[in-house]
């Protein structure tokens, strides 16, 4: 592309700790919300049992590999790691009020790591998951209480690491409550909505109380907020159907409104009445709230449709969300309708919204990568899914787009979110595991690791325009 991505531009990847660093219950950690959940974010529930099988109890050992694996970021020429840092190993219940030195150690070996590679850290605080014991002894997010544990695990790694860490997320995916309580808040699945949007309600306030902490505790320190960002369009130019996208979108632009204007939006009020909803909100909780986030930060993976007439339309068999079919685009292995150009789309709209910078924090292909005979990946596949939404990525930022990086999910092979599987394979890294976790844990670089290091090396100019 005739175009190169500004100098600024942070370039990485993404990962979370559950699904990458393995070693469970290594060194005071205690247990969170993912090590009930063998079974993957929609699977069932499984209380621990010696011996049960987890794959997520090892995953592809990062607690141990980081060196090697930071290294091979290096090498790819990152300027960006995102990672988050399981809560569960700094406060292993969460209600403590001493943190784990064995777990702020662990962290600190990892920072350093990153500084010793010039990469900065962009760090989730919580990625799906939290200690198990909040879930089951206050139920979650559903109890005030909460918010003052996550304050207190914030305002921790914030004086902790904040002379390394300058780049901070709350919490991967908030609007991930709405679809699957128990992950996005340890929050009983089936939860009435009034209980739902209370937990969603803390989850905001203790969100502002950490974008304040950090304000004050991380000098230079930049937070933002992190949405799944699957747009809706409508099916047909039917003004219902219209209508009808402008209120699916507004279930998760909901959650940028109030992180990022500071407020709960007026269109709220309406469906919190239609529902039931009774918010018990102070005015404490109000002050808080007006501490906004710095940037805003999303995750992309697939567009959907919507329309009111509910039998003109076929629906993806994905497991997050069921997004109806859109005629134009393709999917998936998994089911995910590929829509690069939506990305343009929803960055031009989230820019237009807020006129916050933008940080694009996931966004890859899962797919099944097999080792030929010469021992090679050759996922020309994820290339090309990479390089057309990376395109777009350079046609928002000549649209005038503040962005601010792209960390793509994942560099590394890992453990899938949604189904527990090694199989679904994002990395430029390929780790020799698979879904009953066999394997050497060997990396092994793909041919996308060459095609990425270029794409950085280039800033963008070795992009060429989509072939769809
Ligand atoms: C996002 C999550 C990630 C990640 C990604 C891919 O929703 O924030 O944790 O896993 O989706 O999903 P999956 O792993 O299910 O393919």
């Amino acid at each position: 592309m005739a175009f190169r991505f500004p100098d600024t531009f942070l370039w990485g990847g993404a990962t979370a700790a559950n699904q990458i660093e393995g070693a469970y219950n290594a060194d005071g950690k205690g247990l969170s919300t993912s090590d009930i959940q063998p079974y993957g974010t929609f699977g069932e529930l499984k209380p621990r049992v010696e011996g049960d099988f987890n794959i997520k109890d090892n995953a592809i050992d990062f607690y141990h590999r980081y060196p090697e694996d930071i290294a091979l970021f290096a090498e790819l020429g990152f300027s960006c790691f995102r990672l988050s840092i399981a809560w569960s190993r700094i406060f292993p219940k969460g209600d403590e009020l001493e943190p784990n030195l064995q777990g702020l150690e662990y962290y600190d070996k990892i920072f350093d790591e990153l500084e010793k590679h010039n990469i900065t850290p962009l760090v989730t605080l919580s990625h799906y998951e939290m200690p198990l014991h909040l879930a089951q002894h206050y139920q979650g997010w559903t109890n005030r209480k909460l918010i003052e544990f996550f304050e207190r695990y914030a305002s921790t790694v914030f004086s902790r690491y904040g002379d390394r860490v300058k780049h901070w997320l709350t919490f991967n995916e908030i609007n991930i409550t709405l679809h699957e309580p128990f992950t996005g808040a340890g929050i009983p699945r089936g939860t009435d909505p009034q209980n739902l949007y209370q937990g969603i309600h803390h989850q905001l306030v203790a969100s502002a109380k950490a974008v304040k902490a950090c304000h004050q505790l991380v000098p230079n320190g930049k937070i933002g907020n992190m949405m799944l960002g699957a747009i809706q369009y409508p099916l047909t130019s039917h003004p219902d159907d219209i209508f009808e996208a402008l209120q699916q979108n507004r279930e998760w632009l909901f959650f940028g409104d109030v992180q990022s204007r500071g407020y709960y939006p007026s269109y709220i009020w309406r469906k919190f009445k239609q529902m039931g909803v009774k918010l018990d909100i102070t005015e404490a909780d109000k002050e808080a709230l007006t501490e906004t986030i710095d940037f805003i930060s999303f995750s992309y993976y697939m567009t959907g449709c919507v329309s009111v007439h509910q039998s003109d339309m076929a629906f993806t068999d994905e497991d997050i969300l069921k997004m109806g079919c859109n005629p134009y685009l393709e999917s998936s292995d998994w089911g995910w309708q590929i829509d690069p150009k939506g990305l343009r789309i929803v960055l031009n709209l989230l820019y237009d919204r807020y006129q916050k910078p933008l940080f694009i924090v996931e966004n890859g292909l899962g797919a099944v990568d097999t080792v030929n005979e010469n021992g090679q990946i050759e996922d020309d596949y994820r290339i090309d899914y990479l390089n057309d939404h990376l395109y777009q990525v350079g046609e928002a930022l000549q649209d005038g787009v503040e962005i601010m990086g792209y960390t793509s999910w994942a560099p590394i092979d890992l453990v899938s979110a949604s189904t527990a599987q090694m199989s679904k394979r994002y990395g430029y890294i390929y780790v020799d595991s698979d879904d009953q976790g066999q394997g050497s844990l060997l990396r092994k670089r793909k041919k996308s690791f060459f095609w990425y290091q270029d794409v950085i090396q280039s800033k963008g100019e070795n992009l060429t325009p989509p072939t769809k």
